[in-house]
């Protein structure tokens, strides 16, 4: 067809396009010229871990975010790939809060049964895209790390699936510099053990927030201290864990709340999220958005609104993931083979601001559930994706939060049913706050 499209990054967002190209070709179609661009040595975005903070190898600033010992942090039934289950993977159905190992390991598995590897130049790293209106033509300007060699090619769309949970958000708090301690972004976690017996601070109080003190309690912190801006998360804390306003300065160990109460702390631990940061994009094609389920100038939550050769992979606050991605990129892909139209420009604006007033419009998580749910579905009734059961995923999300509520310590010993397999998940051999070991191996032993 002569098209070339340019995919940015090579985590599940990025791998979801491929394997939807693939599909099309599998089934016969023509597709374009797909050139996927991965700065790391390997696949898997986030999932691909690495002890490396700062800057890696070449001087980049490191990707990862994910730390060891970590597990699924919603259960393995809302995320799974409906043309890949977990049991076609492992061979078996497995319990629902996977460690990272193995859903790095399902995430390779598909794209490896796709064979697309060669479709990725791995080590390079996009530095500048740009839009040429007469020719209507991007040029991406990257650059091969370990041959210190930057060059560029032309492409007939964009697809930036580059993730959003890469650049702390850092706020500054007074006498921060003054801390007898170590203070960090989660962003820069990467080991509990390194915690143990100290008293530590958390801030913000999100995923991150919730899980990183929580990983520390488990590896034997002596207490976890969360400051909150806006509400306390609420759950049954263990004993050792305390929910206070939020942090107003330091001094020394002295840390100072804006109730005016003080605690002795050894540690600082920002968890106070990351930013949507695209430095490799021109002005004009650079997404400006919050974190959140309706994300700004995204027609359909992925087609850049200013330029609809365009597209943005992953953009949302994430409830869905692995399946929502797919969804997106079936989607994109039917626009690039021009079997899906795109309204102009003024319905396509008109398409995001009616999504930002309906999130606006939500009471609660669980309608936040269902509102990204809807948007799934949505995508997938125009594609061939497989169609799965939403409501089916929508309450494995649901049954998830109670648990939670229930036990904060202990929600990742349930299990949830399959919505591709219809199969229940078997309990976990050993429950999440005695399993030490967080290996592939480890896990997969029942
Ligand atoms: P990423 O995984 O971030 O991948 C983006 C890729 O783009 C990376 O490989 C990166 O190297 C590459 N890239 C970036 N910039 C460039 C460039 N300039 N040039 C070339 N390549 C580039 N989701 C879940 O479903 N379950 C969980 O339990 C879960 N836990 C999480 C825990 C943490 C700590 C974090 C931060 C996120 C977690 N997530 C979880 C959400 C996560 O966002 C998704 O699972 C998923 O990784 C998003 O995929 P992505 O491809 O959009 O982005
Ligand atoms: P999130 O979900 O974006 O949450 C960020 C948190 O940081 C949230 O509680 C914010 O509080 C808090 N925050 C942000 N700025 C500040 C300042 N200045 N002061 C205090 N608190 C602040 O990020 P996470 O890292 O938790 O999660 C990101 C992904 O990682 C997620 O998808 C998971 O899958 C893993 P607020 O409630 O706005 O007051």
């Amino acid at each position: 067809m002569g098209k070339r499209v340019a995919v940015i990054g090579a985590g599940p967002s990025g791998l979801a396009q491929l394997r939807a190209f693939q599909s099309a070709q599998q089934k016969g179609e023509e597709i374009p010229e797909i050139v996927c661009f991965e700065k790391q040595s390997n696949w898997g975005g986030l999932w691909n871990y690495t002890w490396r903070t700062g800057l890696d190898e070449y001087g980049e600033p490191v990707h990862g975010s994910m730390y060891r010992y970590l597990w699924s942090n919603g259960p393995k039934e809302g995320l799974e790939f409906a043309d890949y289950s977990f049991e076609e993977h492992f061979g078996k159905q497995i319990a629902s809060y996977p460690p990272r190992a193995v859903l790095f390991d399902y995430i390779e598995g598909r794209v490896l049964k796709a064979n697309v590897r060669d479709w990725i130049r791995f080590n390079t790293t996009v530095r500048q895209v740009s839009y040429d209106e007469s020719s209507k033509q991007f040029t991406v300007t990257v650059k091969d790390l370990p041959n210190d060699n930057t060059y560029s090619e032309q492409f007939d769309n964009v697809v930036v699936a580059s993730g959003h949970f890469s650049t702390p958000n850092v706020p500054e708090f007074d006498g921060l510099d003054k801390f007898n301690g170590r203070v960090l972004h989660a962003h820069d976690f990467r080991d509990a053990v390194e915690f143990k017996d100290k008293n530590i601070l958390i801030i913000g109080t999100s995923y991150s927030a919730e899980d990183i003190g929580s990983q520390c309690w488990k590896y034997g912190c002596k207490s976890v201290t969360v400051s909150h801006r806006t509400a306390p998360m609420g759950y049954n804390w263990p004993d050792n864990w305390q929910e206070v306003p939020l942090l107003k300065s330091v001094d020394g160990n002295t840390c100072t709340f804006i109730d005016g109460t003080e605690k002795e702390i050894d540690a600082i631990i920002l968890c106070t999220g990351y930013k949507h940061h695209f430095p490799f994009m021109d002005a004009e094609l650079n997404l400006v958005t919050a974190n959140r389920l309706a994300s700004a100038d995204l027609y359909k939550g992925l087609v850049f609104v200013a330029n609809p050769q365009l597209f943005y992979l992953g953009m949302q606050d994430q409830w869905y993931t692995f399946n929502m991605f797919d969804a997106q990129a079936w989607y994109a892909r039917d626009i690039i083979m021009d079997k899906i139209s795109v309204p102009d420009a003024t319905a396509r604006a008109a398409d995001v601001d009616k999504r930002v007033a309906e999130e606006d419009a939500i009471e609660d998580d669980y309608g936040c559930i269902r509102y990204q749910g809807d948007y799934v579905r949505e995508l997938i009734a125009e594609t061939d994706y497989p169609s799965f059961d939403i409501d089916g995923a929508n309450e494995a999300f649901f049954q998830w939060k109670k648990h939670k509520k229930e036990n904060i310590m202990t929600f990742r010993n349930n299990s949830y049913k399959s919505v591709i397999t219809g199969t229940m998940a078997p309990a976990h051999h050993t429950p999440w706050k005695d399993a030490l070991d967080d290996s592939k191996e480890s896990y997969l032993k029942n």
